[in-house]
């Protein structure tokens, strides 16, 4: 494939997100072919002295203060929206109004109108060819996107059961900072919307399945926390106390539930920040008629198959290393065995967005696929809110 042109990218947000998108921004097009060449034209953040040092550590080619003046410039062709939930909406919607094509990081809203308004936006923006996506990058992890393709060939037989988790420990301090990850006016929610909706969209991504229905629990483990976070939330120490400034988590800890599949399936889930021991834990496992398929982040170069067609005596999970070149995106990095890492989801990301700018199409997960998460995660705090009540999921 030959490239027809650059794609200039203005980018808001510059913190953990920023740094994950800016490295696949640079890199895509150095390791595979795309029809248009990622340009990293400014970055958007509103203290210029921080945002300049990002900007030149990153590789941006000018900075803004106001994302509004991103949008405004006629040199720039897509917006990358990497901030809080709060500011995904105005963002957008605006971005395509003008025109621009938009990566929007997940979750895609902190509200179910307010994803509802960008889908129609993006909506609207496709029939000019302005395509919107929104980031559910493990999606883009060469053994999920294997999983996908294991279950669509039919390899477990009919499915049944579905089990995801996503355990991060990040919070299990009591004393680690007070963020804007903890405050519902700003994320939404709290493990549920920042780690429980990739499991969602990973779940119905593998499956091919929509989840219909839940019943839910939902928990804040440490009301208070000190003051004095950074943006990124993962850093620094604070002593809550008479003397220390506090402020209250307004958002939820951890959240369980259990799930219906349109298919069929039944499936239990769970997100929290409180599980000691496990840094970055995002587990699939899908049982169904004829096998199993189990991936787990931590190991996140291998996919464990059980095939309940072998015969007695010789069954048991196989390990199968995703590192070789019929395996997805692998064939564009390095020699078998040598594995990939967090950041090469980033990277496959902008290569699937590119590649579906460039050929015209709709690239998934749309925003219509994400206002799918939206409602489960209204669903799961509504049950939630009422005693484990089953709530159907709308739409
Ligand atoms: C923090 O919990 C976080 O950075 C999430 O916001 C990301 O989506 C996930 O990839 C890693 O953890």
């Amino acid at each position: 494939m030959s490239s027809s042109g650059p794609l200039r990218v203005g980018m808001v947000g510059y913190a953990f997100m920023g740094a994950a998108h800016s490295h696949a921004w640079r890199t895509a097009s150095r390791f595979f072919d795309l029809p248009l060449v990622p340009e990293l034209t400014a970055l958007a953040g509103r203290n210029a002295v921080a945002a300049r040092t990002a900007a030149d550590r990153m590789g941006w080619s000018s900075v803004e203060t106001d994302w509004r003046r991103l949008i405004e410039r006629d040199d720039i062709d897509l917006i990358d929206i990497c901030t809080p939930g709060d500011t995904h909406a105005q963002i957008a919607i605006a971005a395509l109004e003008a025109g621009k094509h938009v990566l929007c990081e997940k979750p895609l809203a902190n509200s179910v109108p307010e994803a509802e308004a960008m889908t129609a936006a993006a909506e609207r923006a496709a029939a000019d060819g302005v395509m919107a996506m929104c980031g559910f990058t493990y999606r883009r992890t060469p053994a999920l996107a294997l999983f996908k393709q294991m279950i669509a060939n039919g390899e477990v037989g009919t499915i049944r059961q579905v089990r995801a988790q996503y355990l991060q420990d990040w919070l299990s301090d009591e004393n680690a900072p007070l963020t804007w990850r903890m405050d519902k006016e700003k994320a939404g929610s709290g493990a549920l919307g920042d780690i429980g909706a990739h499991i969602i969209d990973a779940s119905q991504f593998v499956t091919g399945q929509q989840i219909t229905g839940v019943s839910a629990l939902m928990e804040t483990f440490v009301a208070r926390r000190p003051l004095g976070g950074d943006l990124v939330g993962l850093g620094g120490r604070g002593q809550v106390g008479e003397d220390v400034p506090s402020g209250p988590v307004t958002v939820d800890d951890a959240a369980v539930f259990t799930a219906r599949f349109d298919g069929g399936p039944i499936g239990v889930f769970e997100a929290t920040r409180f599980a000691l021991g496990r840094r970055n834990a995002l587990r699939l496992e899908v049982n169904g008629s004829l096998g199993s398929i189990a991936f787990d982040f931590e190991d996140m170069n291998t996919l464990q198959y059980y095939d309940g067609t072998n015969e007695p005596g010789r069954q048991g999970f196989r390990r199968i290393l995703v590192t070789e070149p019929e395996h997805p995106y692998v064939s564009h990095w390095w020699p078998a065995g040598h594995g990939l890492g967090y950041e090469h989801g980033f990277t496959h990301q902008v290569v699937d967005l590119v590649t579906a700018i460039g050929s015209g199409e709709q690239p998934t997960p749309s925003f219509a696929d994400a206002l799918g998460v939206q409602r489960v995660l209204a669903a799961v705090e509504a049950s939630a809110g009422n005693n484990s009540t089953w709530q159907f999921v709308d739409g």
